[in-house]
């Protein structure tokens, strides 16, 4: 098959699925034309069967606001007319299934028909797509795509209350690639903790709804107990909190490792004990499920999805968002007994298993063969 993915390029779940994604299906020997403002993160471009093309924005003095839309729209249907393209995949709604289905209009005025397939991500739906200035294209975009998917059963529920949806909406969770764990060399733990020590890490984009603020608070309590570092990875605008925390409390700042974004995140995953996620709001929590893979329980909140990822008392625990009390109550209680930790590791591996890419590929393959046949 030939497939166009439109998607973000930068660090950010909905990025990443439809990188990976699309990746694998190159792999698997179909054509995948990549089309975002630039190269996603995690690309690969060395790899067969992979095109890229960048969204173009024109500027002129005339306009305020570059129109990225119009200019993405104009991408998708050249590219779609001159590599012939059998179906297209906008993950996340604003703008790319809004703009997938302007160009599906000037195709269609071309006597080209392209089926459409949305994914939804989880702040298109709970959060940025909620905006009155958003969130009737949001509906309209999901109403006019041939197919959508959500990645959890409870961005699907949020989707249905929140819009008028006329659509069927098929879950197809998140998924994580577990051969690449085998490749791991995990040789460095010292350049992070000594022995004794155990390794808190956080992964995101560092935005107010990951509440970072519980990240910090929890470590502070519990290093005060038990030795241990923090690893912060990743960039965003919870940036200066995290500054600001770190200069009331220069005790900390030998403990805490701000690592910004970084290339290879499966090692440095699988030094840590645990992986905080206490988000306000998470539709899957990809980050938690690349840690479970690695070996790392996850403490987080009760937030949308993460409930179907992160196996209460089993791969980690689960406390109600912003309930520092016990997020700090659960990391003590894994970071006290090694067995119980050691037996959670095991959990949260074996649990990541069941999202392998394995499973899950097949399932968007299916969905564009039925797409492509108007089934
Ligand atoms: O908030 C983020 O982490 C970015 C956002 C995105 O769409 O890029 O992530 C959402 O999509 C991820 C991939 O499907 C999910 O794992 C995240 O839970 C979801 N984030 C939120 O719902 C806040």
């Amino acid at each position: 098959m030939k497939i166009g993915i439109l998607c973000y390029p930068t660090y950010g779940g909905s990025g990443i699925v439809a990188t990976e994604l699309g990746m694998l299906l190159a792999d698997k020997g179909h054509e995948v034309h990549f089309m975002s403002s630039s190269m996603p993160a995690r690309l690969d471009m060395t790899k067969p069967n992979i095109y890229f093309h960048k969204v173009n924005v024109e500027t002129y003095p005339l306009f305020k606001y570059q129109p990225y839309d119009i200019a993405l729209s104009s991408t998708i249907y050249h590219v779609v007319k001159i590599y012939k393209l059998d179906v297209i995949h906008a993950h996340y709604a604003i703008p790319y299934a809004y703009a997938a289905y302007m160009a599906k209009q000037m195709l269609k005025d071309d006597g080209i028909e392209t089926p459409l397939v949305t994914t939804l991500h989880g702040t298109d739906i709970t959060l940025v797509g909620q905006h009155p200035s958003y969130k009737k294209a949001v509906e309209f975009s999901i109403n006019k795509s041939d197919f959508v998917t959500s990645v959890s059963e409870s961005l699907k529920k949020d989707t249905f209350i929140n819009f008028d949806i006329k659509t069927e909406i098929q879950v197809i969770p998140n998924f994580i690639d577990n051969s690449i764990f085998s490749h791991i060399n995990v040789c460095c733990r010292k350049q992070f903790a000594e022995d004794h020590e155990k390794i808190m890490i956080h992964v995101s984009n560092l935005r107010p709804v990951k509440r970072i603020q519980d990240v910090l608070e929890t470590f502070k309590r519990v290093e005060k107990e038990i030795p241990s570092k923090l690893i912060i990875i990743g960039e965003g605008p919870e940036m200066e909190l995290i500054n600001e925390f770190i200069s009331d409390n220069p005790d900390l700042i030998p403990k805490i490792r701000l690592m910004g974004k970084v290339n290879d995140l499966f090692p440095i995953l699988s030094y840590a004990d645990v992986f905080l996620l206490p988000s306000q709001q998470e539709s899957f929590g990809l980050a938690a499920l690349e840690a479970m893979a690695a070996g790392v329980p996850v403490i987080s909140s009760n937030a949308g999805g993460i409930p179907e990822v992160n196996i209460h008392g089993q791969t980690g625990y689960i406390a109600e968002v912003g309930d520092i009390n016990q997020i700090v109550h659960f990391t003590k209680k894994l970071f006290i007994d090694d067995e119980l930790l050691l037996k959670m590791k095991t959990n949260a591996k074996e649990n990541a298993m069941k999202f392998d890419i394995a499973n899950i590929i097949p399932l968007y393959e299916e969905l564009y063969t039925r797409a492509i046949h108007k089934e």
